[in-house]
This record gives structure tokens, C-alpha cells and sequence, in this order.
């Protein structure tokens, strides 16, 4: 069973039971000029994971081994929107630089050109920060008998704890990686890695993801 150097101890996981989650990877949180940075957020603290996650996914492929995508986004209707998310987001819907704002369809909302889905990888779409709350992804995970999670995507202490919370609790081993996770906050990312790892793994395990490339590729 392949063993990487992890924190808070070393992870072991069965290559046949485990897939990757590639979080949310979208234009409107990445890109310069997107929905992310016109809040104000400086992107390049999100953009710093397209090389490792590129590197990452192209090994993991090699490997003939399952990626799943998210994506964080709505109905153009918004109807699976809810008004409490809504009233905190009033940008949602509205016109942005790359299409209406975190809507399926828009350009903005589709995930960035570096890291797209190849054919037969599954795209998640989710109303919430989580991705497994009201998505196909639970089936999608139990259909491959998947035990383990490989957690990758932005950013680190919304959607990504959000998912790795939930895997927890429903009783997935989540291994994230600190160099293809990022936040647009920099102690966000720092302490967010930090509870993923404390109390013995209270959340899981975080590694970095020459580590696990270096396991897959054996
Ligand atoms: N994908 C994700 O984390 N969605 C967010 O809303 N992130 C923020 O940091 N706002």
C-alpha cells in the first residue's frame, strides 16, 4: 500500500479505493479580473496551485486513476440559491467580467483553461460550499468503491474544508495538499492546513504533492 509523507503521520491508501477532488477551479475565483479579485482578493494566492495541480493531474492520469471536478455555481434562475446565501451574496447572478457570476454556463463559471476535465472525468456542480450536500457526488464516489480522498482546489477554508468536513463525516480518509489548496488569505491557508492536521488528524492528513507523485509514479 503506497505510504506519503504526511502530517500529522505518514498516509496510506489503497490506489484502487482512492480518487482526486479538484475543488472548484473556476475562472470566476481564479482569474484576473474574475468575480474573486473584483471583491478585492489578490488571485495570485490561488493562481500559485495551477502548476503543482498541473503536474499533479497529469501523473494521477498516467496512473489510470479517478478525478472528480467541482464547480460552485447556480441555476440561471437561481433557484437553487439559497435567499440566506444570496442576501450574503449580491453579486451572485449579476453581470461580471466573465458572464453572470457563479451561474452554469458562463464562462466564468466553467473551470480554468490549464486544469479542464479530459473525457470521462466527472464534473460536479454544487449549489453549496461543500460538495457533497445536494450533488451526485456521494453516488459517484460509492459506485467506485472509493474510500479514500486526495483534496486539491480553492479555496482552502470554504469549499475545501467544507468538503473535507463532510467526507469526514461520512467516513472518508482525506488526504489535502498543502501546495494545491489555496486561499485568498494567507493566514486563512496557514491555520486552515493546521486544523486539517491537529488532534492526531482531527480532519485528516496534509502533504506535499511531490510526495504523493512520487508514491503513484512506483
Ligand atoms: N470555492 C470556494 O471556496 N468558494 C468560495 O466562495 N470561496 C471563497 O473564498 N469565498
Amino acid at each position: 500500500m503506497p505510504t506519503v509523507d504526511a502530517s500529522p503521520v505518514p498516509f496510506n491508501f489503497a490506489l484502487d479505493r482512492t480518487a482526486l477532488l479538484v475543488i472548484d477551479m473556476q475562472r470566476d475565483f481564479l482569474l484576473p479580473g474574475g468575480f474573486g479579485e473584483s471583491l478585492g482578493n489578490d488571485v495570485a494566492q490561488l493562481r500559485r496551485t495551477i502548476g503543482p495541480l498541473t503536474s499533479l493531474m497529469a501523473a494521477w492520469r498516467a496512473a489510470g486513476l479517478p478525478i472528480i471536478h467541482t464547480r460552485e455555481g447556480h441555476e440561471p434562475d437561481l433557484s437553487d440559491c439559497p435567499p440566506a446565501k444570496l442576501a450574503r451574496g449580491p453579486m451572485i447572478g449579476k453581470p461580471g467580467r466573465f458572464g453572470r457570476i457563479l451561474v452554469r454556463g458562463e464562462y466564468g463559471h466553467d473551470i480554468i483553461d490549464e486544469l479542464q476535465p479530459i473525457d470521462g472525468e466527472p464534473v460536479v456542480d454544487k449549489p453549496g460550499k461543500g460538495a457533497f450536500y445536494a450533488t451526485e457526488l456521494p453516488e459517484l464516489l460509492d459506485k467506485d468503491g472509493i474510500e479514500s480522498l486526495v483534496v486539491t482546489g480553492v479555496t482552502t477554508e470554504v469549499c475545501v474544508h467544507t468538503t473535507v468536513r463532510e467526507a469526514n463525516d461520512r467516513g472518508y480518509e482525506c488526504l489535502v495538499l498543502a501546495d494545491c489548496v489555496g486561499s485568498y488569505f494567507p493566514e486563512f491557508q496557514r491555520v486552515g492546513l493546521q486544523m486539517i492536521a491537529a488532534q492526531g488528524g482531527i480532519f485528516g492528513w496534509v502533504a506535499e504533492s511531490p510526495a504523493l507523485i512520487k508514491e503513484i509514479a512506483r
